[in-house]
């Protein structure tokens, strides 16, 4: 090994163990790629929640993977508040129509406004206290040590975004659906659930099942045409 690669490796705090790798035959990468490909088409964001328990072992689970994204620096700057306690579902329910409330009346510009008028989204979050888990993702935007003091962290708001994408794709593989909801200002959510300073709310996620008779839009995925170039 070159003798200046060597001291950098020795110079990290990690012990560097060998890559454990499973190496696919192009067929299994192809029939592997296609079946998740199908699996995760079959992902629809609902608003109609079930109000039929879930068990925690499996929002658990959604968590643990979304635990497993890369993340800036490997600082992982996530906390998930997972909350079925109906009386607190509650208040984040009211607190969230509040702030929408004066957002879809007002607040937001009409340009806004007309982009999701299609989607049917209003002030109204029955999915809140509908839904048998809301789970809340905060984003630590720097960390803090144990002396108090402030330690940066690195692309908080990629890391979160990939690790809220393994977190419904977790769910959606365990046959359950989410929607993720940004109420527009969240601060009242670090305040509710009693979050450090250092944690922003980014994204509540209703986790349950659909309701019977739960409605989607019947809008369209783009098409790899329009979504890639290839170059
Ligand atoms: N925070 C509002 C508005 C909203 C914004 C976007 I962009 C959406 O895709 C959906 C809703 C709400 O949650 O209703």
């Amino acid at each position: 090994m070159p003798k200046t690669i060597r001291g950098e490796l020795a110079a990290r705090s990690y012990p560097f163990v060998p890559l454990r790798f499973t190496r696919r035959t192009a067929g299994e990468s192809l029939a592997r790629a296609k079946a998740f490909h199908d699996e995760m088409q079959t992902r629809r964001t609902t608003r109609h929640f079930s109000t039929e328990p879930v068990p925690r072992e499996l929002i658990e689970w959604a968590i643990r993977t979304a635990g497993s994204a890369p993340s800036g620096a490997h600082q992982q700057p996530w906390t998930f508040v997972a909350v079925s306690d109906a009386e607190t579902k509650l208040r984040i329910r009211e607190a969230a129509e509040k702030e929408e409330q004066a957002f879809y009346n007002g607040r937001a510009p009409q340009e806004w406004i007309d982009a999701l008028a299609p989607l049917g989204t209003d002030e109204h979050k029955p999915h809140l206290t509908d839904a048998p888990w809301v789970v809340v993702m905060f984003r630590r935007a720097y960390g803090i040590d144990e002396d108090g003091s402030r330690r940066t962290y690195y692309y908080t708001p990629e890391s979160c975004g990939i690790a809220a994408g393994f977190f419904i794709a977790a769910v959606h593989m365990m046959g359950l659906v989410t929607l993720t909801h940004t109420p527009s200002p969240m601060g009242f959510l670090g305040e509710l659930l009693e979050r450090p300073v250092n944690e922003k709310a980014m994204l509540v996620m209703p986790v349950g099942l659909p309701a019977d008779g739960a409605m989607v839009p019947d809008n369209h995925r783009k098409p790899l045409d329009q979504i890639a170039i290839w170059r």
